[in-house]
């Protein structure tokens, strides 16, 4: 049986008409790894559509994640038959858990050749990505691929936003079809649509009585806030009112760094990690909590707001709410977040500003803490470096500019707390998915959405090394991404679970032998250094942000784990 079915003509085929419906519809690059399908697709068929290889299909996934959820419109991964679309899952898990539209792509086996599990790398591709998707579909007649694009659009861009799946048959997808030019127009939905529940507007001045009668009400925010582009009306509202603000890991930025009512992220570590009540300090006075966007797939337990005395909540939301027996708000406003944000603001037009509650004590832990001038004989701590990356983040980017990007592992919950993010989406790290892995994709998406402006990259041995082919990569596209990988020869967050679990760790399970990072970057083009101090570390990364060039900065790490310390994980 022949394997390449594709003749080559001039005439249209399905991969023309995929593609250039994709670009209609706003994606501007596809990520991948092309398998034996590249006898039915080029990728040049289309202008305006750009195909990035990577090295590895999670990278795919999740650069198109990253460039998706800057950009605000779907973007497009790629990937062969059988192994290349179980390796993509992972991303389009991401996609998922952290809502990101994005079209995900896999080529399969002929389709009079589909025997699921006999015929050569065939599995059932639809079936694999069915439960992680929004919709998923494989292509059965060449004239149907513009409805299929059109479909997988609509649901990746409907509340809560997720990845699409179409698996394309080999033999179609070079097959003739004209479709491309017989549809209308695509329609890509300018925004995310959601739920918009009959009479919201009634729940909504409910809400506003509640803010009107609050000592101490707090905003607290999640990145369907951002994505329904209610960023600019929410800190109007906040400034207006004095109420602070609260964001969960991804949607940092809402306010920018040093604004008196920007009252930080929160993660289930920071009391362990500050030695300090902050999650105490951040809700205990409060008394009513208005959550505009909230999802808890962001990680911002309702656990952790449940301190002082009792509160008002308030749930505004463009979904329906998922998870009804971990919150139950005493308000549920099912609708666009920016239409209630709007609202809000006409009903409280005339309400006097709040007294914010004061944590000026956690905000002076905090700065002590950042600024901890100590040498540690045994490499670096995460905050110093950190602080480090913010100075130099500060020096380099315009205002209201710049990406920290963060990789999984401990070091994860000090960028959640102190990495700088001035712009929404100023800080990306996976909340939802939390692969390791995350971050050079993660980078190379936000550097390619935002290309004037500096990108930063946090990560740690365990998870750089898991993923760190793409090197070569963000070498060959030269994007100039500074990475500093936090090296401690073992994957940290995991001995502190042993800890707490056991007060003790077990090296096997977490301890690696070591690699030169800075030897593997230059091995894949990237120039890189080894900084081992404040002053060297600022050194390289002025360095690194001046360059125009990939670099990498290996920094010796260890972290003060207490044996059955961190007590707020047992949230
Ligand atoms: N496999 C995947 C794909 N993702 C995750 N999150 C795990 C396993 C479990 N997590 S966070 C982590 C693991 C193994 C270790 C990270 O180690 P690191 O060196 O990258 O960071 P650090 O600071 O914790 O040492
Ligand atoms: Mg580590």
């Amino acid at each position: 049986m022949s394997r390449v079915s594709a003749t080559p003509s001039n005439n249209p085929t399905t991969a023309y008409a995929l593609l250039r419906r994709l670009r209609d519809h706003g994606v501007e690059t596809v990520f991948g790894v092309v398998g034996r399908e590249a006898a039915s697709i080029l990728f040049d068929e289309v202008e305006g559509i750009d195909f990035v290889l990577t090295r590895h299909e999670f990278t795919a996934g999740v650069a198109a994640d990253v460039l998706a959820r800057i950009s605000g419109r779907p973007q497009a991964c790629w990937a062969t038959l059988g192994p290349g679309m179980t390796n993509l899952s992972t991303g389009v898990a991401t996609s998922v858990l952290d809502r990101s539209p994005v079209i995900a792509l896999a080529a399969q086996s002929e389709s009079y050749d589909i025997f699921h599990n006999d015929t050569h790398q065939c599995v059932d591709a639809v079936g694999v990505m069915r439960p992680l998707t929004k919709y998923a579909a494989e292509l059965q007649r060449p004239d149907d691929i513009t409805d299929l694009v059109d479909s997988a659009v609509s649901a990746a861009m409907t509340e809560p936003v997720g990845p699409s799946f179409i698996s394309l048959p080999v033999d179609l997808l070079g097959a003739e079809t004209d479709t491309a030019s017989s549809r209308p127009p695509a329609r890509t939905p300018e925004k995310p649509l959601g739920v918009v529940q009959d009479g919201w507007q009634a729940a909504a001045d409910e809400a506003a009585e509640l803010l009107a009668e609050a000592e101490h009400p707090v905003l607290v925010v999640g990145a369907a806030a951002i994505r329904s582009g209610a960023a600019p009306a929410v800190r109007a509202l906040a400034e207006r009112l004095g109420i602070p603000v609260i964001t969960t890991y991804i949607a940092k930025g809402v306010l920018p760094e040093g604004h008196p009512l920007n009252y930080g992220a929160v993660t289930g570590y920071m009391d362990g990690i500050l030695s300090f009540p902050a999650l105490e300090t951040l809700f205990g006075p409060v008394d009513v909590i208005i959550t505009l966007g909230y999802d808890y797939a962001e990680d911002l337990r309702p656990s952790m707001w449940q301190r002082g005395g009792e509160k008002k909540t308030v749930r505004v939301s463009p979904t329906v709410n998922p998870v009804p027996r971990v919150f139950q708000p005493d308000v549920d406003v099912v609708t666009d977040v920016l239409a209630f944000v709007e609202h809000v603001d006409e009903r409280t037009a005339r309400l006097t500003p709040k007294t914010a509650h004061d944590i000026a004590p956690l905000r002076e832990r905090i700065a002590e803490f950042l600024a901890d001038p100590e040498t540690y004989a045994d490499g670096m701590r995460v905050h110093q470096v950190i602080d480090c990356m913010n100075t130099v983040m500060a020096e380099t980017a315009e205002t209201g500019e710049g990406t920290i990007v963060s990789d999984i592992g401990f070091f994860r919950h000090y960028g959640v707390l102190f990495a700088r993010a001035d712009q929404p989406f100023g800080f990306l790290t996976s909340a939802g998915c939390s692969s390791f892995g995350y971050g050079i994709p993660a980078a190379m998406g936000a550097q390619m959405a935002r290309p004037g402006q500096p990108t930063f990259l946090i990560a740690g041995d365990g998870g750089f090394h898991s993923n760190s082919a793409d090197l070569e990569t963000i070498a060959r596209l030269n994007l100039p991404i500074v990475t500093v990988v936090v090296n401690n020869d073992t994957n940290g967050l995991i001995e502190l679970y042993q800890n707490l679990g056991h007060r003790r760790s077990f090296d096997p399970v977490v301890k690696f032998t070591g690699v030169d990072f800075t030897k593997l970057a230059e091995a894949n083009g990237v120039e890189a250094v080894r900084a081992a101090s404040r002053e060297d570390l600022v050194a390289a990364l002025r360095k690194g942000a001046a360059l125009g060039r990939p670099f990498l900065i290996e920094v010796p790490v260890n972290y003060d784990f207490k044996a059955g310390g961190f007590g707020a994980l047992d949230i």
